[in-house]
């Protein structure tokens, strides 16, 4: 997938068939905060979101506390959000069931 940063209004685009997910304030950056069952659930779902990353060779930045998890994806290659991003948020919604 494309390392290209995407402009306002491509990013925008690719947003609306985000649920949930959002511009970060003072980044080029999207989030997203994932709320599971318990710890198990959201740690079951870090791991398989981790595989993919590591596939993908492309790594959210990510914070766990028990049941949630924060997330922030942008490209560091590429200063901001880029295809890559948006691929990897999509494979993040779909794990999420
Ligand atoms: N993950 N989010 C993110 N952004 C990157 O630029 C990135 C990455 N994972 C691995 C990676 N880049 C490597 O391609 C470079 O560090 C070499």
């Amino acid at each position: 997938m494309d390392a290209t940063r995407l402009d306002e209004l491509q990013r925008a685009e690719a947003l609306a068939g985000l649920p949930g997910w959002a511009p970060v304030p003072g980044r080029d950056a999207i989030g997203k905060v994932f709320r599971f069952a318990d710890f198990n659930a959201a740690f079951g779902w870090m791991s398989r979101v981790a595989l993919m990353a590591e596939r993908l060779d492309h790594h959210p930045e990510w914070r766990n506390v028990y049941n949630r998890v924060e997330v922030v994806l942008t490209t560091h290659d590429a200063g901001g959000v880029t295809g890559r991003d948006i691929v990897l948020a999509r494979f993040m919604d779909a794990a999420a069931g």
